[in-house]
């Protein structure tokens, strides 16, 4: 189906999403939301992805959060309803069975962080600036942000951002945690797709089951992580990816995956 809010491209397994509202500077509306929903159960279904990119349309923001002019008209009980959208949407974002990389190229305020938080990893443009200022709005994050920052950055930086409302640049989300790598504005889509064109080539077995694995091992406790890693490890020893990859290293040659889900 096509899109209006967001644009959906798959090239050699690797699939990119933009957010597609420039002139709002990609702002999250209930009809992004929706889009936005529908793309990533067409992602997950599409097993020949192996790898999905979310990155802004336009040269500004990768999303300056929510549609402030549509949050504005919300009933509270509306407002409860778009919050719950948004967070079952970014769960799914999260959960997803591939890996996840956030290209933020300007703006990723309220929302956009929030969305970004929701990938595996996040590459920043030196232009990017992160931020949870709903305070500033007399609100709190709701699609999540109160939490997989406190997560991702430690309870003590994520409260001093989220109580202050105050943005930060690339260079402080690097030097927080917040992000894996800040690169020149234009090279940003050509270091994702380096990165994201070398977890593609692995065993995708392999792949699928490391994602799912820190998934879930994320919140439980190290032991039961740990169990969650022994079953996955017994599982993909069964697949066809590690007969190829231990057989080409005896043979000492390149493994030749086939990227099949056996
Ligand atoms: N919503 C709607 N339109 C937006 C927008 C947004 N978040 N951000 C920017 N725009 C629009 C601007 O209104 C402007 O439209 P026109 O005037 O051209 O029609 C256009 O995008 C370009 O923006 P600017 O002219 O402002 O561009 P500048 O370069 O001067 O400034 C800026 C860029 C990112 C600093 C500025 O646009 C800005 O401060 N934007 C708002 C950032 C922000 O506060 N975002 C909201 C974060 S809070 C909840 C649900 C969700 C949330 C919370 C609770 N519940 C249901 C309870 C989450 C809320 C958030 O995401």
């Amino acid at each position: 189906m096509s899109f209006e809010n967001i644009i959906l491209e798959i090239n050699d397994g690797i699939a990119t999403l933009f957010f597609n509202r420039p002139k709002a500077l990609n702002a999250l509306n209930n009809a992004l939301f929706d889009e936005l929903d529908q793309a990533l159960d067409q992602v997950e279904e599409n097993t020949s992805i192996r790898v999905l990119i979310l990155t802004g349309a336009g040269d500004k923001a990768f999303v300056a959060g929510a549609d402030i002019v549509e949050l504005s008209r919300m009933s509270p009980l509306q407002g409860k309803y778009f919050s719950r959208k948004g967070q079952k949407i970014f769960a799914k974002l999260e959960a997803l069975p591939i890996p996840t990389i956030a290209a933020v190229n300007g703006y990723a305020l309220g929302g956009g962080s929030e969305a970004a938080l929701a990938c595996d990893f996040i590459y920043a443009s030196e232009k990017a600036v992160f931020g949870l200022p709903e305070i500033s709005l007399g609100l709190i994050p709701g699609f999540g942000g109160t939490q997989r920052l406190a997560r991702l950055v430690g309870k003590n930086r994520a409260k001093e951002l989220i109580f202050t409302g105050q943005n930060i640049k690339a260079d402080q989300a690097l030097e927080y945690g917040m992000v894996n790598r800040v690169c020149s504005h234009e090279s940003l889509m050509e270091e994702v797709l380096k990165t994201a064109g070398m977890m593609a080539s692995r065993g995708k077995v392999a792949l699928r089951s490391a994602k799912e694995v820190i998934h879930h091992g994320a919140n439980a406790d190290l032991e039961t992580g740990c169990r969650i890693e022994n079953d996955a490890f017994g599982l993909t020893m069964a697949s066809e990816d590690a007969e190829e990859g231990t057989s080409a290293f005896l043979e000492k040659r390149k493994p030749a995956f086939k990227g099949e889900l056996k």
